[in-house]
């Protein structure tokens, strides 16, 4: 049987930590023959410590076969410990009121910690998924403050917008999600995300000129996708998790295990593809293969394209501007 790999999973005492840990530790992310040890991290503070120890008797009541360990940890010193995959969830999103550089800085703080955590004690080879928002800002923070590990392995989730996108287009063309291939998901986990189906097909048929209304495209599917979380708080009382949660299990078993040639999206940092500046945290179509993405090359960027990456680049230049002082 193989040998057991160690997930971190940050901010684990929380409404996604709960929607995610039991499908970890049930082979849903790795594998159904990959054993798992689970590394926790909360905050430093009695009832998320408290908290989290329930989790983990839940857990362990699951009796998993694959969940061969489990630790609760304070400090991402020890928590992150030769850690093969961390998901970065716990973080300070924004609450109403909030000025942004006090956001920034919270998040400046809690993700170079972090950073240089997985910097001094993860596995070398470690895969990070940066989940808590502002995901693609957070995820760069971790990067540069990890010098010494491959900025390649630091990811940012665009996964939750690739899948309303698709489940949009499947409400839209009335086809099965299944069925639907190279969707591409452009920028920043925002609203300024651009989700493109110009090269999206359905039983090899063209979804542009299926759908073949670019009204909708701009007036509705945008909006409607941009703003799912949004219509999610206003319907639930409280914010995506579940769904959340799913994304970041697709992510990290597509990058893991590889997505056979069907495209995904992922925030990765730019090596200058499609003109984005170096180090963009950017959401990008990519193909998993043995445990690396790729870019998928060679996409033609028309002008309403552009328009919409340059506005999701801009916004993201912004935020890591606001950052570069904690750097
Ligand atoms: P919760 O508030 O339920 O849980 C967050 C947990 O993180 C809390 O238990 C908190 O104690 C812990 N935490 C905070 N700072 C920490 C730190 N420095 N180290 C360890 N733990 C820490 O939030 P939840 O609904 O689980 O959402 C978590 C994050 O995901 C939020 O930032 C949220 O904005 C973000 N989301 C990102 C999405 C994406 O697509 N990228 C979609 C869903 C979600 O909104």
């Amino acid at each position: 049987s193989k040998k057991p790999v160690r997930v971190a999973v940050t901010g684990a005492a929380g409404q996604i930590g709960y929607a995610l840990l039991f499908r970890i530790a049930s082979g849903e992310m790795l594998g159904k023959d990959q054993p798992v040890i689970l590394q926790l991290l909360e905050v430093p503070v009695e009832g998320p410590q408290k908290a989290l120890k329930g989790v983990m008797m839940e857990l362990e009541d699951c009796a998993f076969p694959l969940l061969v360990g489990m630790e609760a940890h304070s400090d991402p010193m020890t928590a992150f410990k030769d850690t093969d995959y961390a998901l970065l969830v716990g973080s300070m999103p924004r609450k109403a009121g909030m000025e942004r550089a006090e956001l920034l800085a919270i998040n400046g703080q809690i993700f170079t910690a972090q950073g240089k955590a997985l910097n001094a004690v993860a596995s070398r080879n470690v895969k990070v998924l940066v989940v808590g928002n502002p995901a693609n800002t957070n995820a760069y923070i971790a990067m540069k403050s990890a010098p010494d590990l491959p900025a390649k392995n630091f990811t940012a989730m665009l996964r939750l917008d690739h899948n309303r996108a698709l489940s949009q287009i499947a409400a839209k063309t009335g086809k099965p999600v299944s069925s639907i291939e190279k969707l591409a998901v452009w920028g920043n986990h925002s609203p300024t995300m651009y989700a493109d189906y110009r090269y999206a097909t359905i039983d090899g048929a063209s979804v542009k000129d299926m759908i073949n209304d670019q009204v909708w495209n701009k007036d509705v599917f945008l909006p409607t996708v941009g703003k799912r979380g949004a219509a999610i708080i206003e319907a639930r009382g409280l914010s995506s998790a579940a769904s959340a949660a799913n994304a970041a299990i697709d992510h990290m078993r597509d990058w893991a295990l590889g997505t056979n040639g069907k495209w995904v999206t992922m925030g990765i940092p730019s090596n200058g593809e499609y003109g984005i500046p170096k180090e963009v945290m950017f959401g990008y179509p990519v193909t998993c293969e043995g445990g690396e993405y790729k870019i998928v090359a060679g996409l033609e960027i028309d002008a309403f394209s552009q328009e919409c990456i340059n506005k999701t680049l801009a916004e993201l230049q912004g935020e890591q501007d606001g950052v570069k002082h904690l750097l």
